[in-house]
């Protein structure tokens, strides 16, 4: 059954059979073809979801621009938060495919009616922080991202091959920080451990709730949004991360923390899932002054925005009357 039919309900229970035939056969779902409401939707939280958090993961980075330590770090943190903006931009062309606007989706970020990560809630205190999240953060995203390669959604795919390979080289340079800070002054190493111990259990909590409490996984696996499971991924990343912070000589927070012989994995302390609930609500150390701050740049770029319209529209009527000539 021909399935590039975009007139035909978005329930129909033959396109829909079809529709899954297609994802089992690791066939690419394109923004033309017909796809059931439900995925369209799914995709469409999802991945406005990815955007969103890559600009305001901006913010906690930006806040050490001007106290980079020396010109060479400011460079490498500037040319980081680039990517993160380019990140955003790849992702919300790719959302648009579906059928959504980028103001729309602006405009759900900037009412909170949109979540991004949990993890850019937090405070960045110290120097060691651009390493941890460098480390941390860009290494717990890259471990779900990988997965998110082979989402059967086309756009997001694409986008998500080019970004996990600037994510891989941020991850170089959180984990390079660390190792010099490691390696540095009692200070400098106290300043790393701290980092540490305030991003290690924020970072695992970016991989989201246990499988059984996830309300999405089932379904987004079926359809092949999602590749791994939730605890899965966190898994994975626990078993790569460990023996990192082991090889800088930096304590990992968690006195459960053993290495499981049986298993070839850790075994590790539970999260503190009162926390993620309340950070996820709105109510972390800096959830109001994030949106304030994504609000205020929003609001600030509005001339800039009117400008490039009034240009691109005097550019559109310059064309249409050298037509007419
Ligand atoms: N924070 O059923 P679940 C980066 C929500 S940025 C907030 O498991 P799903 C970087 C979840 O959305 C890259 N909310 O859902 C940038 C759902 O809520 P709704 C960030 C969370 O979607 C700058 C509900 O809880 N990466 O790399 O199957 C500097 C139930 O969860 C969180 C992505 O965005 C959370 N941590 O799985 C440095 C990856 N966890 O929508 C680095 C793309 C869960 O039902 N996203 N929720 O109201 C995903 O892979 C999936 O959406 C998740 C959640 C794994 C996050």
């Amino acid at each position: 059954m021909d399935t590039n039919k975009s007139n035909v309900a978005e329930n129909d229970p033959q396109f829909e059979a079809a529709f899954q035939k297609k994802i089992d056969a690791e066939i690419k779902i394109e923004p033309r073809d017909w796809m059931p409401a439900g995925y369209r939707k799914t995709l469409i939280r999802q991945m406005s979801q990815h955007a969103h958090s890559e600009i305001v993961g901006m913010l906690p980075e930006g806040n050490w621009l001007t106290r980079a330590p020396s010109l060479k770090r400011k460079a490498i943190l500037m040319a980081k938060i680039q990517d993160e903006g380019g990140h955003g931009l790849y992702l919300y062309s790719a959302t648009e495919t579906l059928g959504i606007s980028r103001d729309e989706m602006y405009d759900q970020l900037h009412t909170g009616k949109a979540k991004y990560s949990s993890i850019f809630n937090y405070p960045t205190l110290n120097w060691a922080d651009m390493g941890a999240i460098g480390w941390l953060v860009d290494g717990a995203a890259i471990t779900n991202q990988i997965a998110l390669c082979r989402c059967s959604y086309g756009p997001y795919a694409r986008a998500m091959v080019k970004i996990c390979k600037e994510e891989s080289f941020h991850q170089r340079q959180g984990y390079e920080i660390m190792m010099n800070m490691a390696q540095g002054t009692k200070e400098q190493r106290e300043m790393a451990q701290d980092a540490i111990n305030r991003w290690w259990w924020p970072s695992l909590m970016m991989f989201g709730p246990h499988d059984a409490d996830s309300t999405r996984t089932t379904q987004s696996m079926t359809w092949k949004i999602k590749r791994t499971s939730n605890d899965e991924l966190r898994q994975k990343f626990v078993d790569a991360t460990v023996p990192q912070a082991h090889y800088l000589g930096l304590d990992v927070p968690d006195d459960k923390l053993a290495w499981n012989e049986e298993k070839k994995s850790y075994d590790w302390g539970e999260i503190d899932w009162d926390e993620f609930r309340n950070v996820v609500a709105g109510n972390g150390l800096c959830n109001r002054e994030r949106l304030q701050t994504r609000r205020d740049a929003h609001d600030g770029g509005k001339w800039v925005r009117d400008a490039a319209l009034a240009y691109a529209e005097k550019q559109k009527k310059r064309t249409a009357a050298k037509k007419a000539a």
